[in-house]
């Protein structure tokens, strides 16, 4: 893959001028650096700091699922609450110590549905003005939460988020009515493990995804030399259509790589069955390509 850096603007706007949503239409993503302000990248740092603190070994409100070997990552060691879909979970192999904060934070892979947790992420995903003024530009509609998560490299460690769509894991009439929004809480560059997209790919449409340590794409479904690193800093955010392939490396450097990654859907686009999906997220042959469709690589 080469490494072309992508054009990032620097001044967040909190609407999008009709260049700027042609550009998005184009090239199906749009980056711009602060997002946030320092305050709320902060306040965001230390709201992870604190779910680990209040939620790890809570037996009352979480179950734990110790580490198990699997191929993928459902075994990783995770924390589940009992009355929400909020998720702990943590880098493949590693077993979470009781009070041992810091080093469990340091080993956390990914938070999911964590946005009602705390003011700080209830701002960033319904009430910030940028991000609220973005999305209704590319959207040109009301929009809804549609998936939470806050994925999180450890220096020297995490793994490859290999090439997908993110549109493959959802389940949707509409796959242009859907965007995520991949916001820098460090300053994240090719080393620690930035974002990298194909500009454009969003229009080769659904490409089949299948099973290997992740769900990914199959091999051979687009030139990866046309990818480009997309490296924003802390409080940067990437603005990217549902069908835009996207990866991220292994964290290579001493630099930690948090990151808040909302996706929302137009409120008019409905969520429909994974069996209906499998006629929506298909490729030009008509064979369905989504995650739920997708068959195991043999290893
Ligand atoms: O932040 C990352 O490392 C990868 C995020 C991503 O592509 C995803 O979860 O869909």
């Amino acid at each position: 893959m080469n490494l072309t850096l992508s054009d990032t603007q620097d001044t967040c706007p909190s609407s999008l001028s009709q260049q700027q949503v042609d550009l998005y239409h184009e090239q199906g993503y749009l980056a711009f650096e602060n997002v946030l302000s320092s305050d709320e990248i902060e306040a965001a740092r230390e709201g992870f700091s604190a779910l680990v603190r209040k939620y790890t070994f809570d037996s009352k409100q979480m179950e734990y699922h110790p580490p198990q070997t699997t191929k993928d990552h459902s075994g990783n060691a995770r924390f589940q609450s009992k009355d929400s879909d909020f998720m702990i979970q943590f880098e493949r192999g590693y077993t979470p110590i009781p009070g041992d904060y810091e080093g469990m934070e340091l080993q956390v892979r990914k938070f999911m549905w964590f946005e009602e947790s705390m003011p700080i992420f209830q701002n960033i995903c319904y009430n910030h003005p940028k991000i609220s003024g973005i999305l209704k530009g590319i959207l040109k509609d009301d929009f809804n939460l549609y998936q939470s998560m806050a994925l999180i490299k450890p220096p020297h460690g995490g793994v490859d988020k290999p090439w997908h769509q993110d549109n493959a894991y959802f389940s949707v009439e509409n796959l242009d009515q859907v965007a995520g929004i991949w916001i820098a809480l460090d300053d994240a560059a090719v080393e620690n493990g930035c974002m990298h997209v194909l500009p454009g790919g969003h229009r080769l449409g659904p490409m089949r995804h299948h099973h290997t340590t992740d769900c990914e794409i199959v091999e051979g479904k687009f030139d990866t030399s046309k990818a480009v690193a997309v490296p924003v800093k802390a409080g940067g955010a990437l603005f990217f259509h549902g069908c835009l392939p996207h990866f991220t490396p292994k964290n290579n450097s001493d630099q930690r790589r948090r990151a808040i990654q909302y996706h929302y859907r137009s409120t008019s686009n409905n969520i429909i069955s994974k069996e209906a999906f499998n006629d929506v997220f298909k490729e030009n042959d008509g064979t369905p390509a989504s995650c739920a469709a997708a068959i195991p690589k043999n290893f």
